[in-house]
């Protein structure tokens, strides 16, 4: 999605702004802007926009572009075609307001309808640029002014950064529903959307709220509400290195954080373990042991791939707490008036913890007095923010467009509040430690996992061929199918299709034949016989099968043997061999793995 990035300082500008860009390019985007304070003389504003990548943005810079102050943007079209002249930053009919947006505004064609008819002509198709027109035309005298006026019509989404070119000694910003980040340096200040454009710079941040608006100056900033009262928001320490979004020796980052899994599990498990009751500590959990026996269901909402973890999470807690639990996508939850119950225990997982359809679903819970908790990884985002306590997974900086190493912390996480739930009501102290020994094997066993890449190399060429594959799996391994399924489409673009093996007979039996492969999830748990007798079905249709497995599968083509976990975490494990087929299918496909088409990072827009 949209990325911001902005500077006042002593430096040049445009070489910063164009390198934060690249650190934003993970979240995917389809063109690149720049605009800044030219100073000298002449002064004014000078900007820069191309369709396509930021070297191409670079390219094109004109030979004398420089300064000290500029703000700049990768954009992800919501409204009008990713053309140049679309891309951010827009200006005012003047050209003296420089204005960088993330988000929607809502309201942009009855604006548009209404500056037009005043005599404003419209440059581009997109709703920011009404933003840049509005602030051109306030008559306020400063700029915080003009910015405060300019929202006031807005309705919708945004994080904006505004330049003016008579106001040369400030950048001002402004967040309602799309992240906004200052990073406080030495005599210098940044701006960002996302702190992986700023851990190269600086650790000391300052996270906007929604309704906040910020001053940045060379030696100072200040933070108030749109209303005007000023607010004491305080500079807190990033705790990720900048080393972490590179790409250290891998091909790409999603290689890289398949190989990170290992030790992100192990400090997700850090520091939270409780040998002496069998259970765990969540310090943010903010859930005393009474809130948490009084917990009656518990709903959980993400998206795409956090959807996935949740339903794994709904079982484990279901299995380890015998509290009802069921996930649903955050998307739809929304909107379909859900009944929210006193006694639900509601938790929202995304990896940015900015997805906007998560977020306003945690926006209707709090509205209607739920109780609810968050499963993110990046700390103090909005969700976490947002949300009455919750579990940090502690993934580190996921850069890949499809989640791996998070979605694997963010089932452990769930693991870990499954038996802390288990432990406040039935869960027996030997099934605590049964449970606790079999998360403190999980790093060990995922790294053995990661040594058999060769062969999985081997299975992915064998299987690209497929122009459709199915995933099957039953119970703990359903979800299981259901996310290898969404990494295979995601990188590959092979179409892939996830069924619970229950449901084999009642439909997708029809798909089976030579061309149609099932991946098929066959852990050594209670249902191993029926898996088994799904299997021979398809063997009976000549359908190819890839078992990923406990132990080989006579009726499958090919196994993936995984090593055995506690049969409640053995989902864990299952799903991991599968991540480095998609990527190995995708490699061999010539797929842009990092940036699959037409997906984005975080998706902090509807
Ligand atoms: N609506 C704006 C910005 C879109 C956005 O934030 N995408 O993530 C546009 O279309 O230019």
């Amino acid at each position: 999605m949209c990325g911001i990035v902005g500077y006042i300082g002593k430096r040049d500008v445009a070489p910063l702004l164009l390198e934060g860009l690249q650190r934003l390019e993970y979240r995917g985007y389809d063109s690149a802007g720049i605009a800044l304070h030219a100073g000298g003389k002449a002064g004014g504003l000078k900007t820069a926009k191309a369709k396509g990548r930021v070297r191409e943005l670079e390219a094109r810079l004109p030979k004398r572009f420089a300064g000290t102050t500029g703000i700049a943007h990768t954009r992800w079209a919501t409204h009008g075609a990713p053309n140049d002249v679309n891309a951010h930053p827009h200006m005012d009919n003047d050209e003296k307001v420089a204005v960088v947006h993330n988000g929607i505004i809502d309201n942009a064609s009855e604006l548009r309808a209404r500056l037009t008819a005043e005599g404003v002509t419209f440059l581009s198709d997109t709703d920011t640029e009404v933003l840049a027109h509005l602030v051109g035309r306030s008559q306020a005298e400063t700029l915080e002014e003009k910015v405060r006026e300019a929202v006031r019509h807005i309705e919708g989404t945004y994080g904006i950064a505004v330049l003016h070119a008579d106001f040369p000694d400030r950048i001002v910003v402004a967040r309602n529903g799309s992240p906004v980040v200052l990073g406080i340096g030495e005599k210098e200040m940044f701006v960002s959307s996302d702190v992986a454009a700023l851990v190269s710079h600086t650790r000391q941040v300052v996270t906007l709220d929604d309704g906040e608006m910020a001053t940045l100056k060379a030696d100072d900033y200040r933070t108030y509400t749109t209303e005007g009262s000023r607010t004491s928001a305080q500079p807190t320490t990033v705790e990720w290195e900048a080393e972490s979004y590179d790409m250290g020796g891998h091909d790409t980052y999603m290689h890289k954080e398949i190989y990170e899994q290992a030790d992100a599990v192990d400090r997700a498990l850090r520091g939270r373990i409780d040998d002496r009751f069998s259970t765990v500590h969540l310090g943010g959990l903010n859930l005393d042991a009474r809130d948490a026996r009084a917990v009656r269901r518990v709903k959980i909402l993400g998206c795409g791939t956090s959807y996935h973890a949740g339903q794994i999470g709904a079982q484990m807690i279901e299995e380890l707490a015998r509290i009802p639990a069921d996930a649903e996508p955050a998307s739809e939850f929304r909107y379909r008036n859900p009944v929210v119950d006193p006694d639900t225990l509601y938790i929202a997982v995304s990896q940015s913890g900015e997805t906007y359809d998560v977020l306003a679903a945690v926006q209707e819970l709090k509205r209607k007095g739920a109780r609810v908790l968050g499963l993110v990884n990046v700390v103090g985002s909005a969700i976490a923010r947002e949300t009455d306590g919750g579990i940090y997974v502690h993934a580190g900086p996921e850069v890949c467009v499809v989640s791996t190493k998070c979605f694997t912390n963010m089932v452990v996480s769930f693991g870990l509040l499954a038996l802390h739930l288990g432990r406040t009501r039935d869960l027996s102290v030997a099934d605590g430690k049964r449970i606790i020994e079999g998360l403190r094997k999980l790093p060990a066993q995922i790294s053995e996992i990661l040594a058999n890449e060769g062969e999985i190399e081997k299975l992915a060429a064998e299987y690209a061929d497929a122009k459709s594959m199915l995933f099957i799996g039953r119970v703990r391994g359903y979800p299981v199918a259901r996310e290898a399924s969404l990494k295979l489409k995601e990188v590959s673009y092979i179409h892939a299709e996830a069924y619970p093996a229950s449901e084999l007979k009642h439909g997708p039996l029809a798909l089976i034949e030579p061309a149609m492969p099932t991946v098929a999830i066959v852990p050594d748990d209670e249902l191993l016989e029926k898996n088994r007798a799904a299997l021979e079905e398809i063997k009976a249709r000549s359908g190819r099968i890839l078992a990923v497995a406990h132990q080989v599968q006579e009726k499958a083509d090919h196994t993936i043997v995984v090593p055995k976990n506690e049969h409640e975490l053995d989902a864990i494990l299952m799903g991991i061999p599968l991540q480095l087929f998609a990527y190995h299918t995708a490699k061999a496909m010539g797929r842009d793995i990092d940036k699959p088409r037409n997906l984005a990072k975080s998706v902090t827009v509807e």
